[in-house]
């Protein structure tokens, strides 16, 4: 669904409406729901495009060479809104209809909000854009990291040595130090700007901030202008303490970025706020500027927002050994967990959609006979920095920009029965994540007897296509294996069942095919298109105003609001969330890519060294 009004607005014209906001890294986006949870319309703010005066490529600034910074400003992210509002106004949504929001926001990034911040948060109305009433006052860092930034390897070292360890690291906040994550970037711009952290009054993300603005102007806030982080997207700060039932700021990482005595991390605790574990709990009623300018109900309910990728995963139920790929500016793969099984290699994340005070059924004798609980109360996470961009970068050299040229220069390059491929490469044009701090291009091609070798380039430019999604997807087999405990040597053997394919490049169908076969299971993608992270959080609206409104469904489970919720559309015949099949493994092609698998791990090994 592009940028326009392309359903009805109307399937039954007084009924409840549910809406999503996903503000991430090149654009903000907004999906509104019906309360059968049929996707009515979508509309989309381009950074690049409509905000231009914020010099963004890609939505992001870069810093200078070999700085690793990429940072983006905070008020873009706020502008963005102010046209998204226009923008709704303009297509006439109802959004008097609209019950419950929610929003997601991109990972990692944190926003700094000065100590006026709550004066003017109380008095936004709807005279003004929301950007002209906040303005740069409103923060105490105008340029905030955006998830690309690699800037902060001495602080990921410090994060690392602290606690004795990346493992140690990751059993403690789910995941070992990353450059992008928020506890290494505080403690760097801490370092960097004493005087304006001290100046800082909160210290949240993009999802609490899109929280906070829902909620501008609204009224009895007092104290509570600035809404708290969601436990899911906390995970993602390397700070929170996943490791106990409680859970909460680890006071060792926060003496770490604190800098000082026990005195700074209480300050440091108090900046970064409460935390809302209960990711259906209402934080507050729209606001005025909502009300007056756009003409929400006083009684629209907002529920916290969380990061993309959660949201992400909640747009979908996934069955166990089931994955979420989400192919955008950055590569994901999503996989529900049932517990918290750290490690090195991939990321924990607390699961967006939990009750709060169902933590006690964590031990598997619970006896909480009455909590209700999503299917799975992690989930784990790989990222890749270089997706759809590296993807296009090699389409624009080689290819002639050409989709189509680069698609069937891959089909033609898919190995037959029992043939082993004859090249690879590996694209870490941007730094990359997996592995860990992984730069440049470097090309493999093998000899007739099978000795592999680095190549400055490939004899033929058509062989780049091929080499760069193969590769890219034996790097998700090869990590989804560890997160499965998949054993390799056999014929899929506790791998992934099957794949939820979403994002842009999720249209490619070259792509996905040859996606199935590498990882050796069906990809499936959603037959109700749209951008799955706002519909993600407009699902989550729906939850939470299910709860706070239905007596006895106060503890409903995420997962069974939701089916609950599709079925009643599919008895009117509106659709449910269903599936549709978009590519099924080749047996030959798998068993050769099985067989490539541990040639391909050793040749990585090689790239990193620089071999
Ligand atoms: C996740 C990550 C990216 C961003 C994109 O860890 O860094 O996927 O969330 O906005």
């Amino acid at each position: 669904m592009d940028s326009s009004t392309t359903k009805s607005l109307s399937p039954d014209s007084n009924g409840p409406l549910f809406l999503g906001i996903d503000v991430s890294t090149q654009s903000t986006k907004a999906s509104l729901l019906s309360s059968s949870l049929e996707l009515l319309s979508e509309l989309a703010i381009n950074f690049d495009r409509d905000l231009p005066q914020y010099k963004t490529s890609g939505g992001v600034l870069t810093g200078s060479a070999g700085s690793g910074e990429i940072h983006s400003p905070a008020l873009m992210a706020v502008e963005s809104l102010d046209l998204l509002a226009e923008k709704i106004l303009a297509a006439g949504w109802p959004t008097q209809r609209v019950k419950a929001v929610s929003a997601a926001g991109q990972q990692h990034a944190s926003v700094y909000w000065s100590r006026r911040a709550p004066e003017m948060l109380r008095s936004v109305n709807g005279s003004k854009r929301l950007v002209d009433q906040l303005g740069s006052q409103a923060f105490s860092r105008a340029v905030i990291p955006n998830w690309q930034d690699s800037s902060t390897t001495a602080e990921c070292k410090a994060f690392e040595a602290h606690v004795g360890g990346p493992t140690a690291l990751a059993k403690i906040t789910g995941s070992k130090a990353y450059e992008r994550f928020t506890g290494p970037q505080i403690m760097r711009w801490r370092r960097e700007e004493p005087e304006a952290y001290e100046q800082t009054e909160r210290i949240g993300l993009v999802s609490s901030m899109v929280t906070t603005l829902l909620c501008a102007g609204g009224e009895g806030q007092d104290g509570e202008e600035i809404k708290g982080i969601d436990e899911s997207d906390a995970c993602g700060m390397n700070l929170w303490d996943l490791s106990t039932p409680e859970r909460g700021w680890s006071r060792p990482l926060l003496e770490l970025v604190a800098g000082g005595d026990a005195a700074a991390a209480d300050e440091l605790a108090r900046k970064l706020g409460a935390v809302e574990s209960d990711g259906g709990r209402i934080v507050g009623r729209i606001g005025r500027w909502w009300q007056e300018k756009l003409n929400f109900s006083p009684d629209c309910l907002v529920c916290p927002a969380t990061g993309d990728n959660p949201a992400t995963l909640l747009s979908l139920a996934l069955a166990p050994r089931e994955a979420m790929v989400s192919l955008g500016t950055s590569d994901t793969l999503l996989i529900p967990a049932p517990s918290f099984e750290p490690s090195e290699a991939f990321h924990v994340f607390y699961h967006p959609a939990r009750v709060a005070g169902s933590n006690a059924s964590e031990s598997e004798e619970g006896g909480q006979g009455e909590v209700v609980e999503t299917s799975s109360r992690y989930f784990n996470m790989l990222v890749y920095k270089n997706g759809s961009l590296a993807r296009e970068a090699v389409r624009d050299k080689y290819c002639a920009s050409s989709w189509r040229e680069f698609d069937r220069a891959v089909r033609s390059a898919w190995p037959g029965r029992d043939s082993v491929p004859q090249h690879t490469g590996f694209y870490w044009f941007k730094e990359e994540i997996i592995p860990p701090n992984a730069k440049g291009v470097h090309l493999y091609t093998s000899s007739k007897d099978g000795q592999w070798s680095r190549a400055e380039e490939f004899e033929a430019p058509a062989t780049h296509p091929h080499s760069i999604i193969s590769s890219q997807l034996l790097s998700f087999k090869n990590r989804v294996g560890a997160i499965l405990h998949e054993n390799a040597g056999s014929d899929n053997e506790g791998g992934l069942v099957r794949i939820h394919a979403t994002g842009g490049a999720s249209s490619n169908q070259t792509l996905l095919e040859t996606m199935a076969d590498v990882l050796a299971c069906p990809v499936v993608r959603p037959q109700q298109q749209g951008n799955a992270c706002s519909v993600g959080a407009a699902l989550k609206a729906r939850w939470a105003w299910e709860r706070a409104t239905k007596p006895g469904r106060e503890r409903v489970a995420f997962d069974v609001c939701v089916e609950e919720a599709r079925k009643e559309g599919e008895a009117a015949e509106q659709g449910g969330q269903k599936v549709k099949l978009a590519a099924e493994p080749d047996e030959a092609r798998t068993d050769c890519w099985r067989r490539f698998l541990p040639t391909w791990e050793e040749l990585e090994r090689r790239a990193l060294r620089g071999e």
